[in-house]
C-alpha cells in the first residue's frame, strides 16, 4: 500500500512560509502520496477561505485525513493553533511525527513541541536547503507502517 503522508503547515497562523510548505510537499511527494497538498498552495490566503465548506467540514476531514495517515510531518516555525491540534492528535493516534523548525526565524519553539520529543516524535532543526537529507534521514530511519 502507498504511503500516506499528512503535511500540516499554517494557514491562519499566518502564511509567511508557504514557500517552504510548497518545497516540502513537493519532495515529499517522493516519500508518499501527501493527503493535505493545499497547504503548500500559495493562493490560498492566511483567511483560508479558498473552500467553500465550513469549519466544522475542514476540521472533520483533515481528522479523517490524519488518522488514515501512515506518518505526519509538520512544519512548525509560524506558530499555528490548528497544527499544534494536528499534532496532538497524532500523539493521541500513534502515529510517527517529524516537526521542522527554523531557528533562523528568531523566535524559540514552544516547549509543547520541543518537549514532545521521543520515539515517535522527531524534531528537527532545519535550513531550507537541508530539506532532502533530513527528510531522507528520517522515512529511512523511521519505522512507519502501511
Ligand atoms: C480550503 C482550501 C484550502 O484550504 C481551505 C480552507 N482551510 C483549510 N483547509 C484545510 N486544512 C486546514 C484549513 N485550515 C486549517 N487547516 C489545517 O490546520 C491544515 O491541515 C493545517 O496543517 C492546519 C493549519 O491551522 P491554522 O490554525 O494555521 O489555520
Amino acid at each position: 500500500m502507498s504511503r500516506l503522508i499528512y503535511f500540516a503547515g499554517s494557514i491562519r497562523g499566518g502564511r509567511d512560509d508557504v514557500h517552504l510548505y510548497q518545497s516540502l510537499v513537493q519532495e515529499l511527494r517522493t516519500y508518499g502520496t501527501v493527503l493535505t497538498e493545499h497547504v503548500g498552495d500559495q493562493g490560498l490566503s492566511v483567511q483560508g477561505e479558498v473552500s467553500e465548506t465550513g469549519d466544522k467540514e475542514i476540521h472533520d476531514r483533515d481528522l479523517d485525513w490524519l488518522q488514515q495517515s501512515h506518518v505526519v510531518v509538520a512544519e512548525v516555525t509560524v506558530p499555528s493553533m490548528g497544527v499544534g491540534y494536528e499534532l496532538g492528535r497524532a500523539v493521541v493516534m500513534d502515529k510517527p511525527v517529524l516537526c521542522l523548525f527554523r531557528p533562523d526565524c528568531g523566535r524559540r519553539l514552544s516547549a509543547m513541541i520541543r518537549g514532545a520529543k521521543g520515539p515517535r516524535f522527531t524534531v528537527m532543526d532545519y535550513r531550507p536547503d537541508q530539506i532532502k537529507t533530513i527528510l531522507d534521514q528520517f522515512f529511512s530511519q523511521t519505522q512507519i507502517q502501511t
